[in-house]
């Protein structure tokens, strides 16, 4: 006997009310993946960022520009064999008190959360040509 159906919908082995639950738990869980996504945001400071070569590489704090939303924790992590800082300001001006993380040591993390939208600018204070910005939408 020849079977004359060749639709998916009355004939596929998942029936809707399988299918649709299923697919609205993929879009809640890709949703979520993506809030948290703005929310926790990482720079890394490179094994190059001891020498000024790292400016050229954008390999200082990388990357140099990280563009987020406001309520957003930002990390930095200290994958340098050396210590740094993550300091508020520009080594023209000097620091501008919103954060500092004072020296980091090698393998070490520091923590902000942005609450106000703006441009952050901030800087290394042992290695002045570390320079880096967040901004924060
Ligand atoms: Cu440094």
């Amino acid at each position: 006997m020849k079977n004359s159906c060749n639709s998916c919908s009355s004939c596929s082995k998942f029936p809707l009310w399988v299918v649709v639950p299923f697919l609205a738990i993929l879009a809640i869980i890709f949703v979520a993946n993506s809030v948290n996504a703005y929310a926790e945001t990482q720079v890394t400071i490179t094994v190059y960022a001891s020498s000024p070569n790292c400016v050229d590489n954008e390999t200082c704090y990388s990357p140099s520009e990280l563009t987020t939303l406001a309520g957003s924790n930002v990390t930095w992590l200290n994958d340098s064999a050396t210590i740094h800082t993550i300091t508020s300001g520009n080594p023209l001006d000097g620091p501008d008190g919103t954060f500092d993380s004072s020296i980091i040591m090698s393998g070490d993390t520091f923590s902000h959360t942005f609450t106000e939208a703006g441009n952050y600018q901030y800087y290394c204070t042992i290695h002045p040509w570390m320079t880096g910005t967040v901004i924060v939408g």
